[in-house]
């Protein structure tokens, strides 16, 4: 999300292009734009629940608990919940942390993912921004014990907090993968240019994807570092948390759930968005690079992973929105391929991916106002959150 970065991103927008190193042989790196073909017309896009609309909706998810229910959650701290049913027409609040959440611009109530034994347990996570001083809170809550329509509002557990110094980038994804562990998207810290070379600094948790054990405590932490953490046990003051690093603002993240595989889009600077095939100890080189392209003027590529696929800011967009591996039975044709858009243009595409590289690009569809975030049911089907309009949307063949 970048459409409302305002002063920031404008602010800082001139100091950068002084420092960029770009140069005609690197931009050779960067697909074409004829590299993507359309396949719209086989595609349209429908609204899922006609009778539903949400206040800017950022994240679509549903617990693995057999009562095939959907959660969404406004970006102002409020989760709904509500039937998986077309005609449903009561999206009910599950929990309203509005009064803790400081929300607007990319800040808020981001993320939210359930316990894989939710069913017995109850837990789920959320990750949102908090003021004075601004930061991020990941915290644990419970359902309640009478009523599984609802949260109990005062259970919360905070697991983890980092400091955000500038209001954007707060990346705010959070989800399980295969391994019982506990993924968090944490942004650059924000400004332009991550200003306090925080994506590269392993000594903070800024710019990174973290990874933690929700089912231990470490000393006084109210969470375990999983043994195989790439920094785990390290004497250097590195993050033990963290599992890759060089980010600059994941927008969403999400694990295929055939393969495992976890599959970012990461929000680009002033020229190129990139999705980032995401592998534990990664460096996926913000802000020695932007996308392929150096950025800073010291500009060693060595180690770097480059993205599997970008696209340079035009009418293409300029800020990308990470979506799913597509496993939703109603559309076969796409199945494995890899479906994301970009906020601003709200173009939807799905990209073929051969198991080492990309290998086809391919426009299905463009959603009309802000393209916040796609999501999955618990039966993988895939949803799109329209942040305009407060519309879930649904892929549909022709
Ligand atoms: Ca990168």
């Amino acid at each position: 999300m970048k459409k409302f970065l305002s002063i920031y991103f404008f602010g800082f927008a001139v100091i950068i292009a002084g420092c960029n190193s770009i140069n005609a042989e690197q931009s050779k790196h960067t697909p074409a734009a004829n590299d993507t073909s359309s396949i719209a017309d086989k595609y349209s896009l429908e609204v899922a629940f006609p009778n539903l609309k949400f206040d800017d909706p950022v994240e679509l998810t549903s617990p693995n608990d057999n009562t095939n229910r959907i959660f969404v959650i406004e970006q102002k701290g409020v989760i709904r919940v509500f039937s998986n049913k077309a005609d449903e027409k009561n999206a009910a609040v599950f929990l309203d942390i509005v009064s803790k959440v400081e929300s607007g611009g990319e800040k808020g109530l981001l993320g939210l993912t359930f316990h894989p034994d939710y069913k017995n347990n109850g837990y789920f996570y959320v990750n949102y921004t908090r003021g004075n001083p601004l930061e991020t809170v990941i915290a644990r809550y419970k359902v309640s014990s009478s009523n599984a329509g609802m949260a109990d509002p005062a259970s919360e557990k905070v697991l983890l907090r980092y400091a955000q110094p500038y209001p954007n980038h707060n990346g705010g994804k959070v989800a399980f993968g295969n391994d019982g562990f506990l993924y968090i998207a944490a942004g650059d810290g924000g400004a332009g240019g991550d200003p306090g070379n925080r994506a590269q600094n392993k000594k903070e948790l800024l710019g990174k994807i973290i990874r933690i054990d929700v089912n231990k405590t470490t000393g006084s932490e109210s969470y375990g570092i999983p043994a195989d953490n790439p920094f785990a046990g390290n004497k250097d003051g590195f993050r033990q948390e963290i599992y890759a690093f060089g980010m600059r603002n994941p927008w969403r993240f999400s694990f295929d759930r055939t393969t495992g595989m976890l599959w970012a889009g990461d929000v680009g600077q002033n020229k190129i968005e990139e999705v980032d095939i995401i592998e534990k100890g990664g460096n996926y080189g913000w802000r020695v690079m932007e996308a392929k392209e150096c950025f800073d003027s010291n500009c060693n590529k060595t180690g770097l992973v480059e993205p599997i696929w970008s696209y340079q800011h035009g009418s293409d967009g300029n800020s990308i929105t990470g979506g799913y591996v597509c496993r939703d039975k109603s559309l076969p044709d796409l199945a494995g391929k890899y479906i994301y858009g970009d906020f601003t243009s709200g173009k939807v595409w799905a990209l073929t991916y051969n198991g080492k590289k990309a290998v086809k690009n391919e426009l299905i569809s463009q959603v009309i106002s802000g393209l916040s975030s796609f999501g999955e049911d618990s039966k993988s089907n895939l949803y799109l959150l329209a942040y305009g309009n407060g519309k879930v949307y649904k892929i549909v063949g022709k």
